[in-house]
């Protein structure tokens, strides 16, 4: 008997190419009193099926355990985000909505940020499981289920609201464990004409740019069109448009719609398939090849920290993101190196980080302290922050990321 893991689509054995070692919760952050406690841990290990071509984590954490009454994260932190959402809706509205009567339902609509853009346009509904902020978007005068997104609720939606002329989700799709439920939802509740669209962090780019804090508790799937269109090919439906974003550092948005429809697919889609081989993206070497370099990053950005640190500089973290726990504990960066973390989340504020207990501070501590260095931990935002930082950058201050690899900016 072997224990080998297996592929959460098609059954098939799923082959671990990647250790990041026992992680937190990415945003499990904790209080004072809770850090003598003893810390929930897993093994976060990722693997390949060569069936369904997807990477996976292997070992999963109970969604309920993670989306709940008090999720850290508020999607309308951050403007450009807002920006890029509004702009979602208003191309969905002027190119692809067709009755006005016919819901659309956002899942993981979060604190509303995208689907009090669609509201302006057709009944929405948003379905967010996480409580603390499904009741930020009610108190926007929003209509939101606090329920996970299954074909029971898909069937209950369809029955008493109609079929859904969309339906929409933006990293949210990685956060499912159960993919062919996730698609047989789809099937339950689209209309004859209706199209889903989802957009998540892309695999090329966590490939190319080296970027494996894509990697924690909540995705549990790493997305190439290759194996989306395999995924949705299993259950009658199609993507006919793909297209790359530059938000959350690289992702791929896929807009799709029952196979037999009358939408023709748009040969970007064929243009991608063959750019994802090139790449590499169906071979388990490539996988093989990127644990690696990820190996080799993790000595290169603990040595520039400990570096700096040695030579006197002081050093906060700047965003307390999920992406910054995977960093954080996988390269063994702790209070010895960083002297805190600033974030603009009211909720994360006055918290330690998970793993690495580093306390989490109001970003007007950093206005105020004026560290030499900020270690960028939601380098996804870069630009944004960058922009609204001008005064550290101004008397001296320097940004680090570790994105492609660990570097000053
Ligand atoms: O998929 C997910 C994405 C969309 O959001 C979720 N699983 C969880 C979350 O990931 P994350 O925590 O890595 O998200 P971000 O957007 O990369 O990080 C945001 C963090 O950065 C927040 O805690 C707020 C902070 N931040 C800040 O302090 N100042 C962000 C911006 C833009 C800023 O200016
Ligand atoms: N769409 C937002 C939020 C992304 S964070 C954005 O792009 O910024 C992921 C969100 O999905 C969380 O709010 C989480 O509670 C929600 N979620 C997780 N699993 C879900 C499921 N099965 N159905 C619906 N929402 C889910």
């Amino acid at each position: 008997m072997t224990n080998m893991p297996v592929c959460r689509i098609s059954g098939q054995p799923l082959h671990a190419f990647l250790d990041l070692g026992m992680m937190p919760v990415a945003n499990a952050f904790l209080t004072k009193a809770q850090l003598a406690q003893p810390e929930f841990k897993f093994p976060l290990r990722v693997g390949f099926c060569e069936t369904s071509l997807m990477v996976q984590l292997i070992e999963m954490v109970d969604p309920a355990q993670l989306f709940h009454g008090n999720y850290a994260y508020f999607s309308s932190i951050s403007r450009v985000m807002e920006q890029h959402f509004a702009q979602l809706a208003d191309a969905v509205a002027a190119e692809l909505l067709y009755d006005k009567r016919l819901p659309v339902v956002e899942i993981g609509s979060n604190d509303g940020i995208l689907l009090a853009k669609l509201a302006a346009h057709a009944p929405a509904v948003g379905i967010e499981p996480s409580g603390n902020v499904a009741a930020a978007a009610r108190a926007r005068g929003l209509d939101v289920i606090s329920e996970f997104f299954e074909p029971g609720l898909a069937a209950r939606l369809r029955a008493e609201r109609g079929a859904a002329q969309l339906v929409v989700g933006a990293n949210v799709l990685c956060h499912i464990p159960d993919l062919n439920a996730l698609a047989r939802s789809l099937d339950v509740l689209l209309d004859a004409n209706g199209i889903f669209i989802f957009e998540d962090p892309y695999l090329l780019e966590i490939i190319t740019q080296l970027a494996y804090d894509q990697i924690y508790d909540e995705h549990y799937f790493y997305f190439s069109v290759l194996s989306l269109s395999r995924l949705f090919a299993a259950h009658g439906l199609r993507i006919f448009r793909v297209e790359a974003l530059p938000v959350h550092g690289g992702s791929m948005r896929v807009y799709g719609c029952r196979a037999g429809a009358q939408r023709a697919t748009e040969p970007c889609v064929q243009t991608q398939l063959a750019l994802e081989r090139q790449h590499g993206l169906h071979l388990l070497q490539t996988y093989v090849d990127f644990a690696e370099r990820v190996r080799q990053s993790r000595a290169a950005l603990f040595t520039m920290l400990y570096d700096l640190k040695q030579s006197g500089r002081r050093i906060a973290g700047y965003a307390a993101s999920s992406k910054g726990t995977v960093v954080l504990n996988y390269c063994g960066i702790g209070p010895q190196l960083l002297d805190y973390i600033c974030d603009n989340t009211p909720g994360k504020q006055g918290l330690y980080a998970p793993g690495t207990h580093i306390p989490v501070l109001p970003i007007e501590h950093f206005a105020a302290d004026r560290p030499d260095f900020a270690f960028v931990l939601a380098w996804n935002h870069m630009r944004e922050i960058m922009a609204k930082e001008q005064a550290f950058t101004q008397a001296g201050g320097r940004f680090i990321t570790h994105i492609p690899s660990a570097a000053i900016v």
